[in-house]
């Protein structure tokens, strides 16, 4: 990637703006302005907007760590988060039911179309869902909260394991290990499977836990195939209305991205210890490097940490959907 060669191009107005040629990275998107469409949350990451009875996520190239949104952004790393996603809505179709809407209709194309620079390749169009307040993660592996919790209680989300498993071993069966969102931007809580329970009732726990587990089992299958470990994941579910009064599950917010999902190389998996990040492990070595306290303000990034954190967003993005640029997003 000859970007790495031109880190001044990351910031400064001297590259002979947006013609995006291979020569040069576009500037990061770091917050989107839609006008007077009603902006309905800001996340970490993306940006949610309403659009008539429907939403509009826009996903951006701001990038966390340790629990902050850094000064910097990755270039195209929104386009990058929002076409992997994609490509597993589409994998998973046969599985799940999502809430992607299958084309933006000509009244809300119109309102979109002046920030056409902002939206494409990074935007999504979803049917708006009564969100289950609930997230469900998928572990195959024994890894962050998973490991710590297992080492003090030998079980995750009091789900019993094995004595003796080493951080990041493979688990003998992929969990099911609910937590319950915080909405105070604290970290989600885990709760027990007996809890999820009481929050969406019986039948439905039931059913978010066949979707999880069936969903991991089929992705951690491809994934593989592509030399990439799935070890942990987390989805979202909704419900959404169908026409005569019934409705239906919907997978919904973003699938199986590097930001939602621990993805390890086959190749360097050693069990034992912690496995470096596939996408932030260099933006996390900087910060511990510069003796970040890590609170606000977060720290801004050098260009080659940008630079080599967005070649590893893109080498995600080229190992799991098989295309090698984002042309055509
Ligand atoms: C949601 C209704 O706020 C969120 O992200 C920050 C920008 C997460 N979130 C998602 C919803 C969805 C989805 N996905 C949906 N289909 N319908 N609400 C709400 N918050």
């Amino acid at each position: 990637m000859l970007a790495t060669a031109f880190p001044s191009c990351l910031r400064g107005r001297n590259c002979a703006g947006g013609s995006d040629t291979v020569l040069h990275m576009s500037e990061a998107l770091l917050k989107t302005d839609l006008g007077s469409l009603p902006l309905l949350a800001r996340g970490k990451v993306r940006d949610l907007y309403a659009l008539g009875d429907d939403l509009l996520f826009v996903a951006t190239d701001r990038i966390s760590a340790f629990d902050h949104v850094l000064g910097s952004g990755i270039p195209d790393k929104g386009k990058i988060l929002t076409q992997i996603s994609a490509f597993w809505f589409e994998f998973l179709k046969d599985t799940v039911a999502n809430h992607l809407l299958p084309s933006v209709p000509p009244p809300a194309a119109a309102l979109l179309a002046p920030f056409t620079k902002q939206l494409a390749g990074r935007s999504m169009f979803v049917r708006r869902a009564r969100m289950f307040p609930v997230e469900c993660v998928v572990r195959g592996y024994l890894s962050g909260s998973g490991w710590k919790d297992y080492r003090a209680t030998g079980a995750v989300c009091g789900i019993a394991l094995p004595p003796g498993l080493l951080e990041a071993e493979k688990l003998p069966e992929p969990i099911f290990t609910p937590a319950a969102k915080v909405t105070t931007g604290g970290h989600d809580e885990n709760i027990s499977y007996a809890q999820m329970e009481a929050i969406v009732g019986v039948e439905t726990a039931a059913e978010l836990r066949r979707l999880t587990l069936a969903i991991y089992a089929k992705a951690s299958e491809y994934a593989a195939a592509k030399g990439l470990i799935l070890a942990d994941t987390k989805f979202e579910f909704g419900w959404v209305e169908d026409a005569g009064g019934s409705g239906h599950i919907v997978l919904a917010d973003e699938v199986l991205t590097p930001d939602s999902s621990r993805y390890w190389p086959e190749q360097s998996y050693a069990p034992g210890g912690p496995q470096p990040s596939f996408d932030k492990q260099f933006v996390r070595d900087y910060l511990e490097a510069i003796g970040w306290n890590k609170r606000a303000p977060a720290p801004a990034l050098p260009g080659n940490v940008v630079s080599r954190t967005r070649e590893k967003y893109m080498e995600a993005f080229r190992l799991l959907t098989g295309r090698n640029g984002l042309e055509g997003a």
